[in-house]
C-alpha cells in the first residue's frame, strides 16, 4: 500500500522553526526509490540533530549497501529540534524520513545508530513522534522492528524495553542477513507475527532480541543471571565483524549535508580495529582485530569520493590512522597526487610521535598549517601506564618541539580527568607538561606567539573494557580537579596566557556512565526524564542534570540501588555484569588480568607487532589481525588534473 509523503503538512511549519533546511532532504548522492516495488524498507536514524547525524559514516554506508539491493529501500531521519517537534505535535505531523518525507511508522525496521548513549532519550521522542509505542512489548506488526547499531549496542540493556533488537559489531553484512529474513518472512505472508520474525532474527546467532532474555537479581541489587526464555535463541549472541574492508568500499557516494555540519569534509577509513590496547578506550577493544584497508583501496575511494561529492577536504578516518602499516606511503602519494590541488588532507588525533609530525608535514603540503593534534590522554607518566598509553614526557616535548619548528602554531592535546587510581598530582601535571611544551616550542620556532590546547573530557568507564569493573570518579572531585588545574596553569601568566583550557564539567559524564553500564532497571529512568523533558542529552543548553539525578531518586530505589551504585561502585571479579551475555569476542578472564595490571601500572604491547596476548577475540570470532606491509604499489603518483589509472581495475574509479 502506498505512502503519502507527508511535505505537505509540514512545509508550512519549517518558516516557524530554526534552520528549516536541515528538514528537506534531497543532498547530492541520496537516493529516493519507489515505495511500493519495495520488498523490504528500512528507516535509518541517527538520534541527534541532523548537523551531527548527516556526517555519520556508519548510517550512510547502510544507507548505501540497503539501497544497492534492487528491492529495498532505505530512508534517513534524525532528531528534530524541540521547536518543530513543539509544532509536528501540534498539527499532528509524525517522524518522518528526511529522504520522501515518509512517515517512520510506516517502514519494516528502524535502525538506530548509537555512537553514544546520550542520544537515548533522542529515541523516545522519535517513536513517540512516530506514534511507535515506547516498549517494545506493545507494538503489533503493524509497527517497525525497532533495531539498534552502534558503539553503545554493546550494552543495549539501558534501552532494553524500547527495543525489539539490537545488533553488535559492523553492520554491512549484518543488514544484509536481516533483510533477507525479513523478506523472507513478509514473503510467507508474515506467520508467527511479530514473535516469528524476532526469532528467525535471534536464532542466527548475531542479533540480541532483548525480550526474549530474562533477567534475575540477587538480593542485594547485583545480576544473578541472565537466561533466554525460549527455545532457538543462543545463551550468547555474537559481535559482528567485517573482515575484508576492500570488498566493502562504502560510503562510494557520500552524502553532501546541505545545512551545515559537524564533519564539512569527506571521510575515508583507512583501517577498522585497534590493538593498541588503551585501557579506556571502549571503541578500540569492541573493532578489534585491526584489518587494514589497501593502499589502492584507499586511493580509489578518495578520487571517487572526491568526484562524487565536490568536497575539498579529506579525512584519512581510523581509531589510530597513523598506525597504518603503510600510512607513510598513504600519506605521501595522496599529497603528490593532489598537490596543486584545492585538496587538502587531513588525520584526526595522533598518537604522540615525531613521526607523525613528518606525515602532517606532508598531508600540509599543499595548504594551511594550523594545528597538529595529540592524544596522551594522562599528564603522568605513572597514569599513562595505569592507562597503557606509553608515551614518555620527552616523546612528548621532542614531538611538539619537532611541530613548532615545522612551522605548525598550534598543538592540541587531549586528556582525560577522573582516571582509575588518579591523584590531583596525575591532573596538575597536566599544567606543567603545557608549559613545557610552550617553552620548547618558543625555543624551537623562535617565536612567541605559539599556543597549546590542553582539552579535557570526563573519563567514563565503559562495558567490555578493562575498566568496565571501575568506580567512576564523582564529579565533584573531577570539577575540583580541574580548578586546580586551572589555577596551576595561570601560576605563571607568561606561558599561561599561550595555554588554552577547554573542558566539561563532570556532571554529564556521570549520567553518561549511568548509561553505559546500566542494566534494565535504568530504562524507567530513561523514560522518565524523557516524560519529564528531556530532550537531546548530549547538548550542554539541553541537558539537565537534576532531572536525571531526580528520575533516578523516583524510579532506582525500589530495586535497591541508585545513581551511585551504578556509577561510583567498583565492581568484583565475580559479578555478573549487564553485557556478560554480549560477546565481544574479548575473554573476560583476560580483560580482569588486565585490569589488575592497569592497578599495578603494567603494559600491555600491541599484538600488531609482538605476538598475540590472547584478548580471545581472534579464536572467539575466527579472525585474525590484517596489517601490510603488503609491499603492492604506490597510488600513481600522477597529479588528478592527468587522470592516469589506479592500478587495481577492480578498484578503479567510476568517474
Ligand atoms: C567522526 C567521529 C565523530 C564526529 C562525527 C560524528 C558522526 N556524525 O559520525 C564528531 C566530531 C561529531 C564526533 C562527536 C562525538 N564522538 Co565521535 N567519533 C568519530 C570517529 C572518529 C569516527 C566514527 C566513524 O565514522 N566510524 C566509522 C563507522 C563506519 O563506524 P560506525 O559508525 O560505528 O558504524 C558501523 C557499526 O557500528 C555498525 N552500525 C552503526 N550503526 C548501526 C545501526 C544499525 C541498525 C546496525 C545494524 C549497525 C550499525 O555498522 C557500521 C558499519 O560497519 C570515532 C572513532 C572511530 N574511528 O570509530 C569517534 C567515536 C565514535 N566518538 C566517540 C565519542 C565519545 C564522541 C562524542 C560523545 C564526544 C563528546 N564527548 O562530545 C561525540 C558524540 C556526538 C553525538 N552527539 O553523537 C567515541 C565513542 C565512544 C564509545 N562508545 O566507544 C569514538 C569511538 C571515539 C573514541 N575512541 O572515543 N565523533
Ligand atoms: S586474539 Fe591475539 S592477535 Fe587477535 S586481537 Fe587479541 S591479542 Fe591481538
Amino acid at each position: 500500500m502506498s505512502v503519502e509523503s507527508v511535505f505537505p503538512a509540514l512545509e508550512p511549519l519549517l518558516p516557524r522553526v530554526s534552520k528549516p533546511v536541515q528538514y528537506v532532504g534531497g543532498e547530492l548522492n541520496a537516493t529516493l526509490k519507489d515505495w511500493d516495488s519495495a520488498a523490504v524498507r528500512w528507516c535509518l536514524m541517527y538520534p541527534d540533530a541532523y548537523e551531527v547525524g548527516l556526517p555519520n559514516q556508519g548510517v550512510m554506508i547502510l544507507y548505501e549497501v540497503l539501497n544497492e539491493l534492487p528491492d529495498v529501500l532505505a530512508e534517513r531521519t534524525y532528531s528534530v529540534w524541540p521547536d518543530l517537534e513543539a509544532l509536528m505535535r501540534e498539527h499532528d505531523v509524525p517522524q518522518f524520513t528526511v529522504d520522501g518525507h515518509r512517515p517512520v511508522g510506516a517502514f519494516d525496521l528502524l535502525g538506530v545508530s548509537f555512537a553514544t548513549e546520550l542520544g537515548y532519550t533522542n529515541l523516545l521522542t522519535a517513536l513517540d513522534l512516530a506514534g511507535i509505542p515506547l516498549h517494545a512489548a506493545d507494538r503489533t506488526e503493524e509497527h517497525p522492528i525497532v533495531l539498534a547499531g552502534g558503539h553503545a549496542a554493546f550494552n543495549p540493556e539501558p534501552i532494553a524495553d524500547f527495543l525489539d533488537a539490537a545488533v553488535l559489531g559492523d553492520g554491512e553484512e549484518a543488514v544484509l542477513e536481516i533483510t533477507d529474513i525479513v523478506r523472507e518472512w513478509k514473503a510467507q505472508g508474515c506467520p508467527g507475527g511479530r514473535e516469528e520474525v524476532l526469532t528467525r532474527l535471534a536464532e542466527t546467532g548475531g542479533v540480541y532480541v532483548p525480550r526474549f532474555y530474562d533477567v534475575e537479581y540477587l538480593p542485594d541489587g547485583r545480576i544473578q543471571r541472565v537466561v533466554p526464555n525460549r527455545d532457538r535463541v543462543p545463551y550468547r549472541v555474537f559481535k559482528r565483524t567485517t573482515m575484508d574492508l576492500d570488498a566493502w568500499p562504502y560510503p562510494k557516494q557520500p552524502l553532501v549535508p546541505l545545512a551545515e555540519s559537524v564533519h564539512e569534509r569527506m571521510s575515508v577509513e583507512i583501517f577498522r580495529g585497534c590493538t593498541r590496547g588503551c585501557r579506556f578506550c571502549q571503541a578500540g577493544m569492541i573493532t578489534r582485530p585491526v584489518r587494514e584497508r589497501s593502499i589502492e583501496g584507499i586511493g580509489a575511494m578518495v578520487q571517487n569520493g572526491l568526484a562524487a561529492t565536490g568536497f575539498e577536504e579529506v579525512g584519512l578516518l581510523s581509531l589510530s590512522s597513523a598506525d597504518h602499516s603503510e600510512i607513510a606511503e598513504v600519506t605521501k602519494g595522496l599529497a603528490d597526487r593532489y598537490q596543486g590541488t584545492n585538496t587538502g588532507l587531513s588525520l584526526p588525533s595522533t598518537r604522540v610521535d615525531a613521526f607523525n609530525v613528518d606525515l602532517a608535514n606532508e598531508l600540509a603540503r599543499n595548504g594551511r598549517r594550523s594545528g597538529l593534534t595529540f592524544a596522551p590522554e594522562g599528564g603522568s607518566e605513572r597514569i599513562r601506564r595505569v592507562i597503557n598509553k606509553m608515551v614518555s614526557e620527552e616523546d612528548l616535548i621532542r614531538t611538539v618541539t619537532t611541530a613548532y619548528a615545522n612551522g605548525w602554531r598550534q598543538v592540541k592535546l587531549y586528556f582525560m580527568c577522573g582516571l582509575p587510581t588518579e591523584t590531583d598530582e596525575d591532573v596538575l601535571q597536566i599544567a606543567r607538561m603545557a608549559k613545557e611544551v610552550i617553552r620548547a616550542g618558543r625555543e624551537a620556532s623562535g617565536r612567541k606567539d605559539i599556543r597549546c590546547t590542553i582539552s579535557i573530557g570526563g573519563f567514563v568507564p565503559k562495558p567490555h573494557t578493562p575498566f568496565q569493573w571501575a568506580a567512576q570518579c564523582h564529579p565533584d572531585t573531577v570539577d575540583d580537579r580541574l580548578r586546580k588545574l586551572r589555577a596551576e596553569v595561570n601560576t605563571d601568566r607568561s606561558l599561561g596566557r599561550n595555554i588554552g583550557m577547554r573542558y566539561h564539567d563532570g556532571q554529564p559524564s556521570l549520567i553518561e556512565g549511568l548509561l553505559s553500564r546500566g542494566d534494565r532497571r535504568v530504562g524507567r529512568v530513561i523514560e522518565r526524564v524523557w516524560r519529564e523533558g528531556g530532550r537531546l542529552d548530549g547538548w550542554s543548553e539541553h541537558f539537565s542534570y537534576q532531572r536525571w539525578v531526580d528520575a533516578c531518586a523516583s524510579e532506582l530505589p525500589e530495586f535497591g540501588v541508585d545513581l551511585d551504585w551504578f556509577t561510583t561502585r567498583e565492581r568484583e571479579e565475580t559479578e555478573v555484569l549487564p553485557w556478560d551475555h554480549l560477546d565481544s569476542g574479548l575473554d573476560k578472564e583476560w580483560l580482569w588480568a588486565d585490569w589488575q595490571d592497569a592497578l599495578d601500572e603494567q603494559e600491555q604491547d600491541d599484538c600488531r607487532w609482538t605476538p598475540c596476548f590472547d584478548c580471545g577475540v581472534c579464536p572467539a570470532m575466527g579472525t585474525d589481525i590484517q596489517v601490510g606491509p603488503t609491499g603492492r604499489t604506490l597510488l600513481p603518483i600522477t597529479p588528478v588534473g592527468n587522470r592516469s589509472p589506479v592500478s587495481n581495475p577492480a578498484l578503479a574509479p567510476t568517474s
